[in-house]
C-alpha cells in the first residue's frame, strides 16, 4: 500500500532550547519536541521515568477506601476471589492482587473466565458457585466489571460483596457496588487516565500494602513484592497497547530493568515466605521496620528497580533467605538495603522459552512480540487460567511446565492464526471489495473465536479499513463472538455501540472492541457498521508514515542509537522514532533473506555513510530496485542488531522511493 510521507514540522527555536537544557543531540531534541516534551521539568522525568516519580495510589479514583476495606476483609479472614481476564492484562492483574493477598496470608482464590466456554467478563454462574463454597466472600474483579451491571445485582442478592477495579470504558450507568477502583470515573478528575488493569491492580496493591501497614513505608518483603509487581504490570501495561507516557511509562521503563535481571529466583516471595511466617508474626514483627525506609528520594514504600537490581557476580547475595523474611530480624539489625528476587519463577521460565535469557536488555518490542503472545495464546485457547499460574507460582518445577505448556499453545495459535488469515482474506477479496468498502465485516463457521482478533489487527492494517470478524458457532446454538480492530479515525466503541440494536453485547476501546451477535443479524449488521463508517470518516484516507526527523545516514551510528535509547520504551504513544534519508543508493543488489526469502538485506550509501538495512517481508519487492538503479529515500528505524554477541547499528526500513530527479 502507498503512503503518503509526511516529515514532523519542526521548530528550530525550540529544538535549540530543548538540546541546550537537556543536553542532547538537535535529532533527539527534534524527537521530544514531536512527543510534546518540551519543559524542563518535563523532558527530566522522560528520560530518567524514576520509579520515584510514580504517582501514589491515593491519585486512583476510589483506590484509598477499597484498600482500607480489603485489609479489613483480609484481617476478617474472609474468602477473597480475584476475578480477571484472559488477557495478558487481565493475567497479570490478577497475578498482582492474588501475590499480594497471599503475602498478607489472605484466604485468597482467584479465576479466569475461559474465553469459549465463559466468554468475557463477569459472570452470574461464578458468583452463584462463589456463594455456594464460599457465602459471604468478597470477590474483586480486576481489568473487567466497570460494565457488570447485573452480575452487581446478583452478587447483591446472593450476599456476596463486589469490588471492581478496571480500566475499560465505563458505561452511563455504573454497577452498584461499594468500591469501585477505575482511573476515568464521569466527573472524576485523576492524574493519569489511560493506565491498564495491570496498572490499576499495581496501584491498588501498592495501597494495600501501606494500609496494612499502616504507613506509608512497608517492610522490606513488601518492597520486594511491590518492585516484582512493577515488573508484572510492565507485562499488562505493553500487552494492552496502553500509551507509554506519564505513570505508564515508569511502570515500563522500570519494570523492563527488573526483566532484565537472570536471577534464577528461589523461593522467597508470594506463598512460599507467607506460609513460613504466619499472619500474626508478620503484623506484630512489622511494625517496628515500617520505618525500614529504602535510601533517600524513593517513592515511598518503594525502592527504585535501578538501584535495587543486583549487578552480576551478586546473585547469591542478593536473594534475601527464608530467614530474613520475617521483617523484624532485618529491622533490628542495621539499615537494610531492599533486595529483590527480581523476577517471579514464571516469568524467569517465560523469558527462558522465549530465548531472552542471555539478553543483556530487554525492550517492550521484546514483551509485545515474544512474551506477551506466548501468554495471549494461552488465553486464546481457553486456558488462561494456567497462564495466570505461570505468573504466580513460586514453584521452579511447575514455572517449567507450565512455561513450556504455554509455549506450545503459542505454537498451536500461529497455525490456527494462519489459517483463519488465509480464510478471511479469501472471503474479503471474493465477497466483498476490500479496497473500496467503507469497512470489512466477515464471518464464518469454521474461524477459532481465540484468533479472529489478531487477523481483524492484520486486515485492518492491510486494507486500512475498519475490520470485524465474527466467529460463528459451529453448531449454531449460541451467538457468534466477534473482534474488531480499527483505523485511527474511528472510535470502535462509539461505532459498535451506534448499531447496538443488531448485537447482543459489545464493548472495549476505541481501537480495539469485541462483540457478540446472533447469525440472522450479521447482514444487519454489516451494512449498518459500514454506513455508520462512510458516515464518519469516508472512503479511509491514504494511510500517512509519519516521520520524526531526516538525518544523514552517517549519523547513524552506535553512539546516535545510544542517545536514541534514552527516549526508549517505545510503543504505543511513544513509538521507535522513524527517521529518513534522501539521495540514497544501494552497494550491491539487494538479497533475500530468512525463511522463505521473505525479507530484503540491503546494503546502503549516502556521502560517505555506509550501512546495512533490513525490509521486513520485502522479499517479493526487491524487483523495484532493479527497476530503478538511481537514488532511493527511505524512511527507517535505527535499530541494535546483535549477532554472536556483538552489537552493530542497522536500519529497519519502513518504506522507500525513488528519489526526485
Ligand atoms: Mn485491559
Amino acid at each position: 500500500m502507498v503512503k503518503r510521507w509526511r516529515i514532523h514540522p519542526h521548530d528550530p527555536a525550540r529544538i535549540r532550547d530543548i538540546e541546550q537544557v537537556a543536553g542532547v543531540s538537535p535529532v533527539i531534541a527534534q524527537i521530544l519536541s514531536v512527543r510534546g516534551v518540551t519543559d524542563l521539568r518535563e523532558i527530566r522525568r522522560f528520560l530518567e521515568a524514576r520509579l520515584t516519580d510514580l504517582a501514589p495510589p491515593d491519585q486512583l479514583p476510589g483506590c484509598i477506601s477499597a484498600a482500607k476495606r480489603i485489609v479489613t476483609a483480609v484481617r476478617e479472614g474472609k474468602c477473597i476471589c480475584v476475578y480477571g481476564d484472559y488477557d495478558v492484562d487481565g493475567m497479570t492483574s490478577t497475578a498482582i492482587l492474588r501475590r499480594c493477598l497471599k503475602l498478607l496470608g489472605a484466604n485468597v482464590r482467584y479465576h479466569i473466565p475461559c474465553r469459549m466456554d465463559e466468554g468475557y467478563g463477569l459472570h452470574d454462574d461464578y458468583l452463584r458457585r462463589v456463594a455456594q463454597s464460599d457465602p459471604g466472600a468478597v470477590v474483586i474483579t480486576v481489568d473487567c466489571g466497570i460494565t457488570s451491571i447485573e452480575q452487581a445485582q446478583t452478587a447483591k442478592e446472593l450476599g456476596l460483596e463486589l469490588i471492581i477495579t478496571d480500566h475499560h470504558e465505563p458505561g452511563e450507568t455504573l454497577p452498584e457496588v461499594g468500591h469501585i477502583v477505575h482511573p476515568r470515573l464521569p466527573g472524576v478528575e485523576s492524574g493519569f487516565e489511560l493506565y491498564s488493569g495491570a496498572g490499576v491492580a499495581m496501584k491498588l496493591a501498592w495501597a494495600i500494602c501501606q494500609e496494612y501497614w499502616g504507613a506509608a513505608k512497608v517492610p522490606t518483603r513488601f518492597q520486594e513484592f511491590l518492585v516484582q509487581a512493577v515488573g508484572i504490570a510492565a507485562l499488562g501495561t505493553i500487552a494492552d497497547v496502553v500509551p507509554l507516557l506519564g505513570d505508564n511509562r515508569i511502570l515500563v521503563k522500570n519494570g523492563l530493568k527488573l526483566l532484565q535481571c537472570r536471577n534464577v529466583p528461589t523461593s522467597v516471595s508470594g506463598e512460599a515466605a507467607s506460609a513460613s511466617t504466619p499472619l500474626d508474626d508478620a503484623v506484630s514483627g512489622g511494625v517496628s521496620s515500617v520505618a525500614d525506609a529504602p535510601s533517600d528520594g524513593d517513592l515511598p514504600g518503594v525502592v527504585s528497580a535501578s538501584d535495587s537490581v543486583p549487578s552480576d557476580g551478586d546473585v547469591s547475595d542478593s536473594i534475601p533467605s527464608d530467614s530474613v523474611t520475617n521483617s523484624s530480624s532485618v529491622g533490628a539489625s542495621s539499615k537494610p538495603t531492599p533486595r529483590l528476587s527480581c523476577i517471579t519463577a514464571g516469568i524467569y521460565q517465560l523469558l527462558r522459552v522465549a530465548e531472552l535469557t542471555e539478553r543483556s536488555s530487554i525492550e517492550a518490542e521484546d514483551v509485545a512480540f515474544r512474551l506477551a503472545p506466548r501468554l495471549n495464546a494461552a488465553g486464546r485457547l481457553g486456558q488462561a487460567l494456567l497462564a495466570a499460574e505461570l505468573l504466580i507460582t513460586d514453584d521452579p518445577q511447575r514455572a517449567t511446565d507450565l512455561a513450556n505448556h504455554v509455549d506450545k499453545l503459542n505454537n498451536d495459535r500461529q497455525t490456527l492464526e494462519r489459517k483463519v488469515y488465509l480464510g478471511a482474506d479469501r472471503q474479503a477479496k471474493e465477497r466483498f471489495d476490500p479496497e473500496n468498502d467503507p469497512a470489512l465485516v466477515l464471518a464464518d463457521r469454521d474461524w477459532h473465536p481465540g484468533v479472529v482478533g489478531i487477523v481483524a489487527g492484520r486486515l485492518a492494517e492491510k486494507y486500512n479499513r475498519p475490520t470485524i470478524l465474527i466467529s460463528q458457532d459451529p453448531l449454531c446454538m449460541r451467538p457468534g463472538t466477534g473482534s474488531a480492530r480499527g483505523v485511527p479515525e474511528l472510535n470502535l466503541v462509539e461505532a459498535l455501540g451506534a448499531c447496538r440494536e443488531y448485537l447482543v453485547r459489545c464493548g472495549g476501546h476505541a481501537s480495539a472492541a469485541g462483540l457478540a451477535i446472533e447469525d440472522a443479524q450479521i447482514n444487519a449488521f454489516r451494512n449498518a457498521f459500514c454506513d455508520y463508517v462512510a458516515d464518519k470518516i469516508g472512503q479511509a484516507s491514504e494511510p500517512e508514515l509519519m516521520i520524526d526527523a531526516e538525518v544523514p545516514i552517517g549519523m547513524v551510528n552506535e553512539h546516535f542509537l545510544a542517545e536514541l535509547d534514552r527516549l526508549a520504551p517505545f510503543g504505543q504513544a511513544n513509538r521507535r522514532p522513524i527517521l529518513c534519508a534522501t539521495r540514497v543508493y544501494l552497494a550491491e543488489k539487494p538479497r533475500c533473506i530468512g525463511n522463505g526469502q521473505n525479507h530484503l538485506s540491503l546494503t546502503l550509501m549516502q556521502g560517505n555513510g555506509r550501512i546495512r538495512g533490513v525490509a521486513f517481508g520485502a522479499g517479493s519487492r526487491a524487483v523495484e530496485f532493479e527497476e530503478h538503479v538511481g537514488a532511493w529515500d527511505i524512511a527507517f528505524r535505527p535499530v541494535w542488531n546483535v549477532f554472536r554477541g556483538r552489537r552493530s547499528v542497522e536500519l529497519h526500513l519502513e518504506d522507500w522511493r525513488p528519489s526526485e530527479p
